[in-house]
């Protein structure tokens, strides 16, 4: 098996997350995490943009349980490319209590689909980060998402806001549901309510079947990393943009930990912290319950309701 170094400065998930203050409903879903490896069973992708640390299902389902959730939403990583077998695997074996979005090409074929449905996965993701991805046409895109539509799965799209016009006509074409990671990526520092995060709020408006991940507000501050002590409710510049489209939306949001965190640079949250962040963004028991629990549910566990 190959070993593997990962990408310089590469910070690790956070080892000793505090326990939240804030409980979660039962039957809480933590709809954005991820596994990494680990690396020498699954092997990270040849053209993979980044190598992590080993984040496996254990460490994955410990972390569920330490915060208080029930289940997950283990999104494919881009380090593993199109192999999906770590995120099936931990879906396989979790008892149920995990679903997948996977990352197919135009060359999977039927039976490898109904595999992966068969492990849990009820998704795939798109991504048009540059850093995190090479182009993929969007004739192959839209033939997947014609295909999947079929066995009743949705289009995750991940996206910065600044691409937004340029994938308008993509994103309002395709058949499915479709989940936008991390608000659309919003520019904090902007207004919630300039041009910018407008455009934002009229593809949810005008189209019903978009939906959004409230999450990453780890990732979209400006504002810098938390204080090591003190402050329990850091990352307040995103809290205006979250809350706007829980309120608006609130029977299309989503909300993850984005565990184990790729990519930041400056420092690893806290995902106890995170989570006591939820009643800042959907401020009622209410609202709690469509996020976390009711929303969820209907777009990766449906055959309960
Ligand atoms: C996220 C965000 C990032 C990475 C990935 O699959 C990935 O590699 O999604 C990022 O670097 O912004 O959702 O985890």
């Amino acid at each position: 098996m190959p070993a593997f170094d990962k990408t310089p400065g590469w910070l690790d998930w956070c080892p000793n997350p505090s326990k939240p203050r804030f409980a979660l409903p039962p039957g809480a879903v933590d709809a954005h995490c991820h596994v990494f490896g680990p690396g020498t069973e699954f092997p990270f992708a040849p053209e993979r943009k980044y190598t992590p640390c080993d984040a496996g299902k254990a460490q994955l389902f410990a972390l569920r349980d330490h915060l208080g959730f029930s289940r997950n939403v283990i999104v494919q990583a881009t380090c593993h490319g199109v192999d999906n077998r770590a995120m099936a695997d931990a879906c396989r074996t979790s008892g149920g209590r995990a679903r997948g979005v996977a990352t197919v090409r135009r060359d999977v074929t039927d039976g490898e689909l109904q595999l992966l449905h068969e492990a849990g996965v009820r998704g795939v993701r798109f991504n048009f980060l540059k850093r995190l991805v090479d182009f993929t046409p969007r004739d192959e895109l839209a033939e997947i998402a014609g295909r999947i539509q079929r066995l009743g799965w949705h289009v995750v799209v991940y996206f910065e806001a600044q691409d937004l016009p340029e994938l308008w006509s993509f994103f309002t074409a395709l058949p499915t549901t479709v989940v936008v990671d991390h608000l659309g990526r919003p520019d904090v520092s902007k207004s919630v309510d300039g041009p910018e995060f407008a455009l934002f709020l009229r593809l949810l408006r005008e189209h019903p079947n978009v939906w959004t991940k409230v999450s990453c507000p780890e990732r979209l501050s400006v504002g810098g990393p938390p204080a090591r002590n003190g402050e329990r409710h850091p990352y307040r510049d995103v809290v205006p943009f979250a809350r706007r489209v829980v309120q608006e939306f609130p029977d299309r949001v989503l909300w993850g930990t984005d565990w184990p965190h790729p990519n930041l640079k400056d420092h690893m949250p806290d995902d106890g912290l995170l989570v006591d962040l939820i009643p800042e963004i959907a401020p009622t028991p209410e609202l709690q319950q469509r996020l976390l629990v009711r929303n969820p549910v209907r777009l990766y566990w449906p055959e309960e309701l």
